[in-house]
């Protein structure tokens, strides 16, 4: 199984290394695991004499795609996403571009010979287990060059962020690199009465893993059109500096800004309401905030007075119609993130309410809708722009049972 994976990364390695340009391209993921996945990965690339250019992206949206695979003759390589749609990039790259998938989540099989999925799916191993996109990445760098060792703690940074723990311990592969970490004092793993707490080792003390891939997340979510990702590969490559922190603090009252704002619109009445679901549009008002802080603002909000705990909640927002690092794309498309009351999550726990990932993709599905991330409490598609109503329509059709 790991086997078969460091040889399938010994042979894309040594079709990088013929590739007859020595530039790479890096698209990365912008939550914990995604932005060390993309340090681990321009580290390695540089140190063997490639020119990286690295581009940040929230989710990989077939419009971008489409932008990239224009290209030809490019090495280009996906950390933390596009595992799963590995035949849509081989039908884009049909043997124009040197392609390799560093992904880590349910994975389908490439089609095209230049397109190189090394996702540890593919392979036996359980991505939401036993690695991380950023083990993952490392893996990958250390095969590429044992130098590459010494970013084995930022590759448990990322599997700390993404929160993979068996009885409150990472496990195999992320288990793996902690230890390695550990051994070369990079890393203090401190045993609690369930499970480990894991530090890295600095000067100034040992800073709480889990604090700092929370502080990437907020570099990466909150600043995603700010800068934020780069800061975060920084702060992987480099440690966090005075520069970070102002950084951080910037973002985080920009956040609260944006989000009591939208509280008050909510008290002010912009809550909608159906028999099931309770729902609000915040157009393009969480910008410069990237897209994934419409499900954090359902979050906030979704245990407070401000909500009907017996009803689903649902908010919408614009997706920008621009991706740093590719200018303007036109999208077009609203996203929306559901979730649930504490009261609701135990109405589906026992079964007496359906799941949001039984009603949701069904219902963006009627309406030509793309689903992507959608589980029982925590749910996400996109539909066109104007289609909102509808989709809470279709909802709630299928809710009803009509
Ligand atoms: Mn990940």
């Amino acid at each position: 199984m790991l086997n078969a994976l460091l040889d399938a990364m010994n042979d894309s390695i040594q079709k990088a290394r013929q590739w007859r340009e020595k530039e790479a391209q890096i698209f990365h993921h912008n939550d914990a695991d995604g932005l060390t996945s993309g340090a681990i990965l321009t580290r390695a690339f540089e140190r063997e004499g490639f020119q990286v250019r690295r581009f940040c992206l929230e989710k990989p949206y077939p419009a971008v795609l489409k932008k990239v695979f224009e290209q030809e003759g490019k090495l280009l390589v996906f950390a933390d996403f596009a595992g799963r749609i590995a035949p849509l990039l081989s039908d884009l790259n049909r043997g124009k571009n040197l392609t390799l998938i560093l992904d880590h989540h349910v994975a389908e099989a490439s089609t095209d010979p230049m397109v190189h999925n090394l996702d540890p799916d593919l392979f036996g191993l359980k991505g939401d287990r036993d690695i991380s996109a950023s083990t993952t990445c490392y893996l990958f760098a250390r095969t590429m060059n044992p130098v590459n060792r010494d970013l084995a703690s930022i590759a448990a940074v990322g599997a700390v962020g993404d929160g993979f723990f068996v009885d409150g311990e990472l496990v195999s592969q992320n288990r793996e690199v902690a230890l390695e970490a550990v051994q070369q004092g990079r890393m203090e793993i401190h045993k609690r009465e369930r499970g480990e707490e894991y530090f890295l080792t600095r000067p100034a003390g040992p800073l709480p893993v889990l604090e700092l891939s929370d502080y990437l997340d907020l570099l990466g979510g909150v600043g995603y059109y700010q800068g934020g990702p780069d800061m975060g590969v920084r702060v992987c490559l480099e440690g966090v500096s005075p520069e970070s922190d102002r950084m951080a603090e910037d973002l985080k009252a920009v956040r609260e800004r944006i989000f009591e704002a939208e509280r008050a619109r909510l008290r002010a009445g912009a809550l909608k309401k159906t028999p099931h679901i309770q729902w609000f549009h915040v157009e393009k008002r969480l910008f410069p905030m990237g897209v994934k802080m419409i499900g954090a603002f359902c979050d906030a909000i979704k245990d407070s007075d401000l909500i009907d705990p017996q009803k689903y909640l649902a908010g919408f927002q614009v997706i920008p119609d621009e991706i740093p690092g590719f200018g303007a794309i036109a999208f077009n498309e609203v996203k929306i993130s559901m979730r649930v009351s504490a009261y609701m999550e135990g109405e589906i726990r026992a079964g007496r309410a359906m799941g949001l990932n039984t009603f949701l993709p069904e219902a963006t599905g009627r309406l030509g809708g793309f689903s992507d991330a959608c589980h029982t409490l925590t749910a996400a598609t996109t539909v066109a722009v104007g289609k909102e109503e509808q989709l809470i329509e279709e909802m709630e059709k299928i809710l009803q049972g009509e």
